[in-house]
């Protein structure tokens, strides 16, 4: 493949210092190197620039940091979709999680039904009226979903970005009572540490992508996966972290499985804090995770 990095700074989406610097430690963790082990021609696109933190917020509403955050994910898309339309593969780093509004706004006009796997402790289906945060990266799936601050549903010129039966939570284990109300309401596919206890992660992930691919027929699927949805114990260095996550190896096996399935069309990995983390074992396992996303082998 072509694959090329995008680096998004960001840390106005919540309200710990350091997750601006993510991107930097994917690269130091060697993430060019690792992709081209395999046999992939890697572009490094730079960074997105993100405005300084004001804490603002703005007319009318809880959120903060609304017009940076805005700005920056406008910019993001438009680079997510000429990178797309190039013909390579987008590899979007984070930066907190609401770079996925960006992400999402530069792909969804671009196919006719898009899937999205969303690797997560949380769900992040808040809106300024349920959000107990403030925090927009409490928001990404919501805002793509068409629910949300009309600035950012409307990123790009367009809305929504997905359709919510197209989305397959994977991994919660924290969710909020308004974000509880609107997966019911909208017929968003969960699977919650509950179902990977109980089924497993090969089942988990079989019933996933046959669930995107055959039942709702999707062309293309966005994986955007949060640090936090693997267990702390081996990824300390996210900004809130939850315990009772997806382990090291169920995640590998996860990564592996999308590889086998060759649905992946766009990629973002997010919320790798280098301050909370201890040496780079968060940055190191993301490397290691995207090696295997991206076909890395044993034999
Ligand atoms: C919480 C935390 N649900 C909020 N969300 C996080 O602030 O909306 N998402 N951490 O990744
Ligand atoms: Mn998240
Ligand atoms: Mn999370
Ligand atoms: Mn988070």
């Amino acid at each position: 493949l072509n694959i090329s990095i995008i680096g998004v700074p960001m840390d106005l989406g919540q309200n710990r210092r350091g997750v601006d610097m993510g991107p930097s430690a994917i690269r130091y963790a060697g993430v060019t190197e690792r992709l081209e082990s395999i046999g992939h021609t890697v572009t490094d696109e730079g960074d997105i620039q993100v405005s300084k933190r004001t804490g603002e917020t703005s007319e009318g509403t809880n959120l903060r940091n609304l017009k940076a955050v805005t700005e920056a994910s406008t910019a993001l898309g438009d680079k997510v979709s000429s990178v797309a339309e190039a013909g390579s593969f987008p590899l979007v780093l984070g930066g907190d999680h609401s770079i996925a509004i960006g992400t999402l706004a530069g792909i969804g006009n671009r196919h006719k039904n898009l899937g999205v796997i969303w690797y997560d402790a949380h769900a992040d289906m808040n809106t300024s009226d349920t959000s107990p945060s403030g925090n927009i990266h409490g928001m990404p799936l919501a805002v793509s979903m068409g629910i949300g601050h009309e600035e950012l549903v409307n990123l790009r010129g367009y809305a929504p970005k997905i359709d919510p039966k197209n989305v397959v939570i994977i991994g919660a284990r924290s969710i909020d009572p308004g974000e509880r109300k609107l997966i019911k309401e909208k017929g968003v596919r969960v699977y919650t540490m509950h179902e990977i206890d109980k089924l497993g992660m090969n089942a988990v992930m079989e019933e996933a992508i046959q669930y995107l691919t055959e039942e709702r027929k999707t062309d293309a699927v966005h994986l955007s996966l949060d640090l936090d949805g693997i267990d702390p114990i081996y990824t300390p260095g996210v900004g809130t972290p939850v315990p009772g996550g997806i382990s090291y190896r169920e995640s590998h096996l996860a990564m592996e499985m999308l590889y086998d399935a060759g649905v992946i069309t766009s990629v973002e990995f997010v919320e790798v804090n280098p301050i909370l983390d201890e040496k780079s074992r968060t940055a190191d396992v993301a490397v290691a995770l995207i090696g295997s996303l991206f076909g890395e082998k044993l034999l």
